[in-house]
């Protein structure tokens, strides 16, 4: 049979050397599945890149002293040598600052915005009078309001997992000031994912309640149950695909909005690198799209990028078999925490 498999496997943020916890969690399995499918003959196509935007790659760039765009060829550079070396089997490994993916983010963008389904808002947003800036929220640390973790950061959790905004941590600060940041008003466009709960309940919670792994499901009920928030789809940042439309100055698509749409633009970068149509893989409903990632990513890779790609008529995941995170010591791998087995170490 020749079923058309698409492997879209976690983008790594250019922002750190991979280590086993990602290899094992994302990278291999992701390899080991494409391989099965074409030996069965299937029509297989694997593609990630590096996630060269957010804040990940601005705050080591700060602490490199060196420019962003130089951390993130060095570290994309890095991964494509260790990929190499492992043998894994990407059709391709790109990144997010290509012109081909500001392209297809911007367009992406303009379309769910022109049909309606973005709405622009005007919220008090951190903002830190020293460094003169909006603070993106891996400036701010606070406690968790889920586990008490007293560094966790204004997007997520790294402990529990929990994907937060900075308005919940419990006293915030600035990672650049250690002062308590200031609100200011700025405009932003808002991707409302509460008028979407019923269709992403009956989905995940029925259609794949037998197929999906319990720990997804699991995590994906307790957001459905909890009540979805409108998703803030833009950051007053300068790294980053500009948002393409007037009155966006300073602003970019946020890092979880353009990274998951990389997985459309590496196939359309594939497609025309090869001389191949494109379309079937995102468009034809007997496509497999299957997600390889962390279970710290199953929330932009079942709640919100399929809704985005529902939206925009496309398929969406026909199964995210998220994994668990690889410990070292009984803690889990972390390279925001530098605790880690580094891959060149063991393969040399
Ligand atoms: N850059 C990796 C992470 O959260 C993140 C994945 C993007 S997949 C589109 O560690
Ligand atoms: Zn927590």
């Amino acid at each position: 049979m020749n079923t058309p498999i698409l492997v879209c496997v976690a983008w790594p943020y250019a922002n750190a050397d991979i280590h086993q916890g990602n290899v094992t969690g994302s990278y291999l399995p992701a390899d080991i599945f494409a391989r099965y499918h074409r030996l069965k003959g299937n029509d297989v196509l694997m593609v990630s890149g590096s996630d060269s935007h957010g804040t990940p790659v601005t705050v080591k760039a700060e602490e490199m002293g060196k420019s962003v765009d130089e951390v993130f060829n060095y570290y994309h550079g890095r991964f494509l040598r260790l990929f190499q070396q492992l043998g894994l089997g990407y059709d391709l490994f790109t990144h997010t600052h290509t012109e081909n993916h500001a392209r297809v983010s911007q367009d992406m963008f303009l379309a769910l915005l022109n049909n309606g389904y973005l709405y622009k808002k005007i919220t008090p947003q951190m903002y830190s009078p020293t460094a003169g800036k909006f603070l993106p929220d891996r400036y701010i640390e606070g406690t968790c309001p889920n586990c008490g973790y007293d560094s966790a950061y204004g997007d997520q959790c790294e402990r529990c997992g929990t994907s937060l905004s900075p308005d919940e941590l419990i006293n915030p600060v600035s990672t650049i000031s250690s002062k308590t940041p200031v609100k200011k008003s700025t405009q932003h466009w808002y991707l409302p994912l509460n008028r979407h709960e019923n269709w992403l309940r009956e989905w995940i919670l029925q259609e794949h309640k037998n197929d999906w792994r319990p720990t997804v499901t699991g995590q994906c009920k307790s957001w459905i149950e909890g009540g979805l928030q409108p998703r803030a789809v833009t950051r007053d940042l300068d790294w980053g695909i500009k948002v393409p439309v007037a009155g966006a100055d300073g602003k970019v698509l946020y890092v979880w909005f353009d990274a998951p749409i990389g997985y459309i633009s590496a196939t359309k970068q594939w497609a025309l690198d090869n001389n191949k149509d494109w379309k079937p893989y995102w468009y034809e409903k007997d496509t497999r799209l299957v997600h390889f990632i962390g279970k710290d990513n199953i929330v932009f890779h079942c709640i919100i990028f399929p809704v985005m790609l529902k939206l925009h008529g496309n398929i969406v995941p026909d199964n995210v078999p998220a994994n668990e995170f690889l410990n070292l010591e009984g803690d889990k791998m972390s390279t925001s925490r530098n605790w880690k087995l580094e891959m060149q170490d063991y393969i040399n």
